[in-house]
């Protein structure tokens, strides 16, 4: 199986995790555009319903509703039972480096609402230790410079990326070098320094559930 068909083996499988009837929380990237497919087909084949989705990107938001799926907006919800999300990194305790598609920070907000995460990715991304993937920060731009010096104390290189402005006009920023052991200290510290939006490890909002894609199909980590 190639990297498409892994993808959309696990979307399939994320379909039995949401509650008929409920709304859903919907992550972003290739691996959930797979998800918003196989869940429009269980909708159409009447195998399943949603009372909707709140969506973390204005891609993803646009795909569900190509497919008739009502949108909510994040405050019409008190609560999701599940948030259905891809990652750029996992390691085995479900710790994620995210926001490699650049709507982190939406993804931390509608991750936080809800009772479970389960995350979805092919086998490629799950790690020992966080880190190798460029580490994706949200930033106000005027900040830039001195989160690029705070970074370098962690031995990592930050590096903006180019033409980027997030769904919140934000800028992000590309950390590489970086050797995460400690993820919850991680974020809780990152997330101190003064311009920081969103630091893209997702310890706080771990997932709970992966569906990982291999070759031997789904494996699932709890
Ligand atoms: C989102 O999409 C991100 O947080 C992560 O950066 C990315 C994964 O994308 P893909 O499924 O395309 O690999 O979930």
């Amino acid at each position: 199986m190639n990297q498409d068909q892994l993808k959309q083996l696990v979307g399939r499988a994320a379909v039995d995790y949401v509650t008929s009837g409920e709304v859903v929380g919907v992550g972003t990237g290739s691996t959930v555009d797979c998800f918003i497919d196989a869940l429009a087909a269980a909708i159409a084949e009447g195998r399943l319903t949603v009372a909707g989705a709140v969506s973390s990107s204005e891609r993803s938001t646009q795909r569900l509703q190509k497919h008739g799926i009502r949108v909510l907006d994040a405050a019409e919800v008190t609560g999701l039972t599940v948030y259905i999300d891809g990652a750029d990194e996992i390691d085995g305790q479900g710790h994620m480096v995210k926001g490699g598609g650049a709507a982190l920070t939406r993804e931390k907000i509608v991750a936080d609402l809800a009772d479970r995460f389960v995350c979805i990715a092919d086998a490629s991304k799950l790690v020992q230790t966080l880190g190798k993937f460029p580490l994706p920060v949200e930033i106000i731009p005027m900040a830039a410079a001195q989160l690029t010096r705070r970074f370098a104390t962690l031995g990592g290189t930050a590096t903006l990326r180019a033409g980027v402005v997030t769904d919140n006009g934000g800028h992000i920023l590309d950390v590489t070098g970086l050797s995460i052991t400690d993820p919850a200290a991680f974020e809780a510290e990152v997330n101190q320094w003064p311009g920081v939006v969103t630091v893209g490890v997702f310890a706080r909002n771990k997932a709970q559930v992966c569906l990982l894609g291999g070759a031997d199909g789904v494996q699932t980590l709890t």
